[in-house]
């Protein structure tokens, strides 16, 4: 059965780097995976693409001959995708059954929002056997605004009521919130949605009081619903890959078996060394895979940790490491004889 992501959010909030770094993750830990480039406007594209939607359309050309916007071309390059389905439909069974597949979509919101093409399009996926999950970026700078953040918080319930998929909501991006200044709240109260009452103080100050009344009522529609949450991402960073792709697994049902005698790195799976409780069970994979995340950066107060309170001195600790591994490596090659 294949598996795979819907990658969707605003323009710019990393959809195609995550691609990209999920794909040196798997090839890394020997887990399959193909990205599929469903942005009819990505012309710089930074990962190996198994299928390229500009083999079928481009949003130049579209603009060039319907003498299209930019938005106004988006849309009807995905129409054009929805009515010629069947081109992609051939590509990916060329996948094969077992694909992971990541669809890195273009930052329209209005795509995952309200347009009915995406949404079509991800029903014939399921009807084909897709199990997918739509993984919503949005850049974490967001938080740092009281409006702005509210304006996430919205925006994210509405692709999670549209697109209908299991779905997680990312703040990407999380290594760079320390360069904009200290948070109101804790990591956590953004990411954990819980009382968003909070927010009033920091709303009045900012916004004249009809306003405030306003953006405490949508805040209450987003509290009533109840669905909204988020991870968090740092894309160079191991650890907040491998955390996002753990919570990922648990909303799509995969559980990931290595292949045979296959390497893999300590953090994942370490059946000698691990205390018990951190060892997969053989025996119950997908309760293991199913069970509370742990390991470094899986509780958020640890993300704050490492990329707010203290950056600067897990910076210089990982500085060390590389310099030391790199260091290693080189005695290596020199006690082997093999060149630099
Ligand atoms: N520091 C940091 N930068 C990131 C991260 N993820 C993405 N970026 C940067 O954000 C910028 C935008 O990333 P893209 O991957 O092109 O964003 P996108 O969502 O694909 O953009 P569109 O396709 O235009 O909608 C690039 O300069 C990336 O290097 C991250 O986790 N940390
Ligand atoms: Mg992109």
């Amino acid at each position: 059965m294949p598996f795979g992501e819907i990658v969707c959010g605003s323009p710019g909030s990393g959809k195609s780097t995550y691609c990209y770094g999920k794909h040196q993750l798997f090839n890394a830990i020997q887990r399959p995976i193909s990205i599929v480039n469903l942005d009819p406007a990505n012309d710089s594209i930074p990962y190996p693409c198994a299928i390229d939607i500009s083999d079928l359309i481009t949003l130049k050309d579209v603009m060039d001959e319907y003498s299209l916007g930019p938005n106004g071309g988006m849309l009807y390059c995905m129409e054009y995708l929805e009515a010629n389905y069947d081109w992609l439909e051939e590509k990916l069974k060329d996948l094969g059954k077992d694909a992971y597949v990541l669809f890195d979509l273009p930052g329209q919101v209005e795509l995952s929002t309200n347009h009915d093409s995406l949404k079509n399009i991800i029903a014939k996926f399921s009807k084909s056997g897709f199990r997918l999950a739509a993984v919503h970026l949005c850049d974490a700078h967001y938080i740092t605004d009281a409006t702005k953040y509210v304006s996430v918080l919205l925006l994210s319930l509405r692709a999670m009521l549209h697109l209908e998929l299991p779905h997680i909501n990312v703040l990407s991006k999380v290594d760079l919130l320390k360069q904009y200044g200290d948070l109101d709240f804790n990591l956590d109260f953004y990411t954990e949605v819980q009382d968003l009452s909070y927010l009033e103080n920091s709303l009045s100050s900012s916004l004249p009081s009809k306003f405030t009344a306003l953006n405490m009522a949508m805040i209450s529609l987003v509290e009533d619903f109840s669905l909204v949450g988020f991870e968090t991402l740092a894309v160079e960073d191991k650890n907040s890959m491998l955390n996002l792709t753990r919570a990922i697994d648990r909303a799509t049902g995969y559980v990931f078996v290595p292949p045979p005698n296959s390497k893999m790195p300590p953090e994942i799976v370490n059946p000698t060394d691990a205390a018990p409780d951190l060892r997969p069970n053989a025996y119950s994979l997908f309760s293991t895979a199913a069970g509370p995340a742990r390991g470094p950066l899986a509780d958020v107060r640890d993300v704050q940790e490492r990329w707010i309170d203290e950056r600067e001195t897990y910076d210089a600790f990982e500085k060390k490491q590389w310099r030391q591994e790199g260091e290693t490596v080189r005695d290596e090659l020199a006690r082997a004889g093999k060149p630099q």
